[in-house]
C-alpha cells in the first residue's frame, strides 16, 4: 500500500508559448506572448509593438516542440509518465481569433501530440489558454477588456472540445487566471499595453484594476460557458480551473499582521477560486471593489452561467510562499520581494523565490477544506542554472531535492485527507521562463541544448533528476 492513489497521475507541464517555437509556421498567427523581449532577473521583459529586427523574442523559438514533439513524448513516457499537462496556441487554431473557419493545420499538429501521447498511455492534460491570445483581438477588441471576446474564446473552446473529443478528457480554462489579481493586464488577460511596457508589473493604479477586474469577470464567464459546453460534448470531460498558489504567511504574530496575510490570500486566491468553483464572488469582494473605485459590469445572465458552470476539479501552481507584515521598519530589514518580505526561516533560489516545501502541504488543505472537490498540483519546481559536465552528465542534485521535499508534503497532506489527484511539475523539458523569458533559469528533467545568445541545436539530454523521477513514478512516490 502506497500512501499516493494508485491511479495518481504522474506528469510534467509545458506551455505552448514558452515551448513550442514555430512560432509563425503552419498558419499559426501572432499571440500576445509573441510581442514580448527575452529579460533577466534584474532587467523585466518588455512588449513591443512591431518586431525589432535584431530583438530576441523566446517563444519564437521556444525549445522547438513543434519539430521534436515524438522525441520528447517518448522521453517523458520513458520516466513512466501517466499524463502531460501543455497548453494548445489559440493561434493555431485561430490565428487572429476572430476567423471563421480554424486552421486545419493547427488541429493538425494537436491531434498528432494527442496520439503520441496515447501510444504510451499518457493522458493529456490541457489548458486551453495559457499566458497568450491572438494579438488581433488585442488591438482590435482591447482584449479581455472587450465582451466579444468571451464568444471568440468559446468558439475556440467549442472546436478543441469537440476535435478532440475521443483524445482529451482533462482540460483546464485558464492558467493561472488569478495573475489578473497581481499584475498589469496584458500578460493574461491581453490587455493593450504602450509599447515598451513591462507586462509583469505589480504596481497597478485602480484604473489598471478596475480593468483587471473587469477582464477577469468575462474571462470567468468564458469559463464558465466553457465548462457548460465541454459537459455537453462530452459528460466525461473534468474541466477545471487553475489558479496561481500564493501562499501569504504573516511574519510575526502582531494581528495586524495576521489580518493582512489573510486579506492577501483572499484577495490572490479565493476571489478567483470562489467564482471558478462555487460559482459566485466571495463576501470580501465588494469591499475591495469599493476601495479601489472598481464598478464591474456584471449581468444577471453572467450571475447564471457562473453559479452553472462550476469546475469539476481544482488545479494550481506551487512555487514558493511569501511573508507578509504591516511594520516598515520590519519590512526594511526583511528585504522586499515582490508579494512581501524575507522570510527568516526560508532559502531563497538564484531568482529570490522561497523554498517552502510545508506551504505546500498548507495550501492543499486550505483549498481543499475550502471547496472539497479534487485537487492537483499542475505546476511546482526550481529554476535553476544547470551544468553540463565533460561526460554529458547533469547533476541537478538541488531540483531533486526541492522536488523531493514537495513530494514529501504531498503525501502528508494526503495522509491529511486531501484529495489529491495527480502532480505535474513545472517545465518537465527545459523551456524559456515566462517571467524572465531566459532559457538559463531552468527546470527540466531533460536539459534542452539551447541559450539566450540563442545558440545550441536544440537536443535534448536526460539530466541525474530524470531518472530519480522514474524511480518516484515507479514506486508510486514511495522512493523518493
Ligand atoms: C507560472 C506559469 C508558467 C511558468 C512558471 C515559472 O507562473 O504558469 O508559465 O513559467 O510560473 O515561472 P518562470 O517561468 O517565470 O520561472
Amino acid at each position: 500500500m502506497t500512501e499516493f492513489p494508485k491511479n495518481f497521475l504522474w506528469g510534467g507541464a509545458t506551455a505552448a508559448n514558452q515551448y513550442e517555437g514555430a512560432w509563425n509556421v503552419d498558419g499559426k498567427g501572432v499571440s500576445t506572448a509573441d510581442l514580448l523581449l527575452g529579460g533577466t532577473y534584474e532587467k523585466a521583459r518588455t512588449f513591443t509593438k512591431n518586431l525589432q529586427p535584431d530583438g530576441y523574442y523566446p517563444s519564437h523559438q521556444g525549445s522547438d516542440f513543434y519539430h521534436h514533439y515524438k522525441e520528447d513524448i517518448k522521453l517523458l513516457a520513458g520516466m513512466g509518465y501517466k499524463t502531460y499537462r501543455m497548453s494548445v496556441a489559440w493561434t493555431r487554431i485561430y490565428p487572429n481569433g476572430d476567423d471563421q473557419e480554424p486552421n486545419q493545420k493547427g488541429l493538425d499538429f494537436y491531434r498528432n501530440v494527442f496520439e503520441e501521447c496515447h501510444k504510451y498511455g499518457i493522458e493529456p492534460l490541457v489548458t486551453i489558454s495559457h499566458y497568450e491570445m491572438p494579438y488581433h483581438l488585442t488591438e482590435a477588441y482591447g482584449g479581455w477588456g472587450s465582451r466579444k471576446v468571451i464568444d471568440f474564446y468559446v468558439k475556440y473552446a467549442k472546436t478543441l472540445f469537440t476535435e478532440y473529443k475521443d483524445l482529451v478528457k482533462y482540460w483546464l480554462t485558464f492558467n493561472e487566471i488569478n495573475i489578473g489579481m497581481m499584475f498589469g493586464g496584458y500578460m493574461s488577460l491581453g490587455l493593450p499595453v504602450k509599447d515598451g511596457a513591462a507586462p509583469f508589473n505589480g504596481n497597478m493604479s485602480d484604473e489598471d484594476i478596475q480593468a483587471n477586474m473587469q477582464g477577469l469577470h468575462h474571462q470567468f464567464v468564458a469559463s464558465a460557458l466553457a465548462v457548460k459546453i465541454g459537459h455537453k460534448i462530452n459528460p466525461d470531460n473534468m474541466i477545471g480551473c487553475m489558479i496561481a498558489g500564493n501562499v501569504s504567511y504573516p511574519l510575526t504574530s502582531n494581528p495586524d499582521d495576521i489580518l493582512k496575510a489573510q486579506l492577501q490570500n483572499e484577495i490572490s486566491n479565493y476571489y478567483c477560486g470562489d467564482v471558478q468553483v462555487r460559482g459566485a464572488y466571495p463576501h470580501f469582494a465588494q469591499r475591495f471593489w469599493n476601495e479601489h473605485n472598481v464598478k464591474l459590469n456584471i449581468t444577471a445572465e453572467d450571475q447564471v452561467v457562473l453559479k452553472e458552470g462550476t469546475v469539476d476539479y481544482y488545479t494550481f501552481s506551487y512555487y514558493s510562499s511569501n511573508a507578509v507584515t504591516t511594520d516598515p521598519s520590519k519590512a526594511e530589514a526583511a528585504g522586499n520581494f515582490s508579494q512581501g518580505v524575507k522570510n527568516p526561516y526560508l532559502k531563497y533560489s538564484e531568482w529570490g523565490w522561497s523554498m517552502d516545501p510545508k506551504g505546500l502541504r498548507w495550501y492543499l488543505n486550505d483549498v481543499y477544506g475550502r471547496y472539497g472537490i479534487p485537487i492537483m498540483v499542475v505546476e511546482n519546481g526550481l529554476g535553476a542554472r544547470d551544468t553540463v559536465e565533460k561526460d554529458g552528465s547533469i547533476n541537478d542534485d538541488y531540483r531533486i531535492d526541492y522536488l523531493k521535499g514537495h513530494v514529501e508534503q504531498m503525501k502528508e497532506a494526503i495522509k491529511d485527507g486531501v484529495d489529491l489527484i495527480g502532480y505535474t511539475p513545472w517545465g518537465c523539458i527545459d523551456l524559456v521562463s515566462a517571467g524572465t523569458g531566459q532559457m538559463e533559469k531552468r527546470y527540466g528533467f531533460v536539459y534542452v541544448n539551447r541559450d539566450d545568445e540563442q545558440k545550441g541545436d536544440f537536443s535534448r539530454m536526460p539530466k541525474k533528476s530524470y531518472y530519480w523521477y522514474k524511480k518516484v513514478i515507479e514506486s508510486n512516490g514511495e522512493e523518493l
